[in-house]
């Protein structure tokens, strides 16, 4: 089944490479679609990120790989992505899930936001009939570079823990990606680590969750010669999710898809009115869609990582103390993981500084809603 996937994809683009040669105009159909990969911690905005994608005709969706370090654990990922998936497309999709705690450090996110990921926000969807691959995402991603000669453009919106480890089993693939699409990180504006009621007194001010739950892995990253763009809370706190947007998408929904997202914002009309919901996923989403949605510039980007000797209160002590290496697990300051800042000497990165926040929350609205 998985290889299908990608077998198919061999085969229509060797078609299309043949065309392409050949100048057959037939063939640019099959070659303008986008090959994308979402590697996904899929919390709360990742499952409208992941509907989005599904149903944009411009994008080729060969794999969701996720993650368990971040928000969702694998369990009810691999139950949720086919789930999902089963209300915006018909095409295959190889899905899959890799390790369960970050490369290094001992962070992780409130257990009450890892719960409402867990429980799709407690809204009740049928099960998908996409079956689950025991492939690592390093695996699934390497047999997807390796199976087409176009190159793949990767998302990622949780933590970096899946690209880290395929790039350090596959140095070989990086120059055979088009680029990575992160949504983490922030650099002009104020981390999102303190939240009132779930993180009150963390000393962490400048750091975003993504980067901050495996600041190891997004050194790896940022340290790679991949090409990256960055959607960080910069360009991320120009799609903050109102009540007023909620109304309006409530007004037009009328796909399944649509359906399921406007109960999610029902029952999440709390976080909405607390302030702290942003489109942060859906814009990084959009950013592979469209890349006019990050207007920005390049910069080396260096994340910040500090040992400490004594283990601080913000260590869960239920992570293994043995790596995936099967190294020492170290314990890091809080107070400046993950935070990243401008400058050293990495590949440099476009940094998103500027969105159509009017365009995106209706190119989301619009997309949402076509029919299958
Ligand atoms: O930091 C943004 C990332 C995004 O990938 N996530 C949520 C999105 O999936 C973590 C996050 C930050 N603040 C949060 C988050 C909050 N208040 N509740 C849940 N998750
Ligand atoms: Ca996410």
């Amino acid at each position: 089944m998985i290889k299908s996937k990608f077998i198919k994809q061999c085969a229509i683009l060797s078609v299309a490479a043949t065309t392409c040669f050949t100048g057959n105009a037939f063939s640019a159909n099959a070659a303008e679609k986008t090959p994308v990969i979402f590697d996904t911690d899929m919390a709360i905005d990742d499952w409208s990120a992941l509907l989005l994608l599904a149903k944009t005709d411009s994008i080729d969706l060969l794999a969701v790989t996720a993650n368990g370090v971040g928000e969702t654990r694998c369990a009810p990922a691999m139950r949720n992505i086919p789930a999902l998936l089963a209300l915006a497309t018909e095409d295959e999709v190889v899905i899959g899930c890799g390790d369960a705690y970050p490369l290094d450090g001992y962070f992780t996110f409130p257990e009450p936001w890892r719960q409402q990921a867990d429980t799709l926000s407690g809204v009740e969807i049928a099960d998908g009939t996409l079956p689950i691959t025991a492939k690592h995402p390093v695996h699934i991603i390497h047999e997807a570079i390796e199976s087409t000669q176009q190159k793949i453009t990767l998302l990622a919106t949780g933590s970096l823990t899946n690209i880290a480890q395929w790039i350090e089993h596959h140095p070989e693939d990086v120059s055979k990606v088009e680029k990575l699409v992160i949504m983490g990180g922030s650099f002009d504006t104020h981390g999102n680590i303190i939240v009132p009621g779930f993180t009150d007194g963390h000393p962490n001010k400048s750091a975003e969750w993504n980067i901050y739950v495996d600041a190891i892995a997004a050194e790896k990253v940022f340290s790679s010669q991949l090409n990256i763009e960055v959607v960080g809370l910069d360009v991320t706190n120009e799609v903050k999710v109102t009540t007023e947007f909620a109304k309006d998408f409530k007004k037009k929904a009328k796909t399944e898809a649509a359906i399921f997202w406007d109960k999610v914002l029902d029952d999440n009309d709390w976080f909405i009115n607390s302030g702290e919901y942003y489109f942060w996923d859906v814009l990084a989403a959009l950013v592979v869609i469209d890349p006019s949605f990050c207007s920005g510039e390049y910069s080396s980007v260096t994340v910040s990582y500090d040992l400490i000797e004594q283990p601080s209160q913000w260590d869960n002590q239920n992570i293994p103390d043995v790596t995936y290496t099967g190294a020492k697990r170290k314990s890091y300051d809080p107070a400046t993981f993950g935070v990243l800042r401008r400058g050293g000497d990495n590949k440099p990165a476009k940094i998103c500084k500027k969105t159509k926040s009017k365009e995106a929350f209706s190119l989301f609205t619009e997309t949402m809603n076509k029919s299958l």
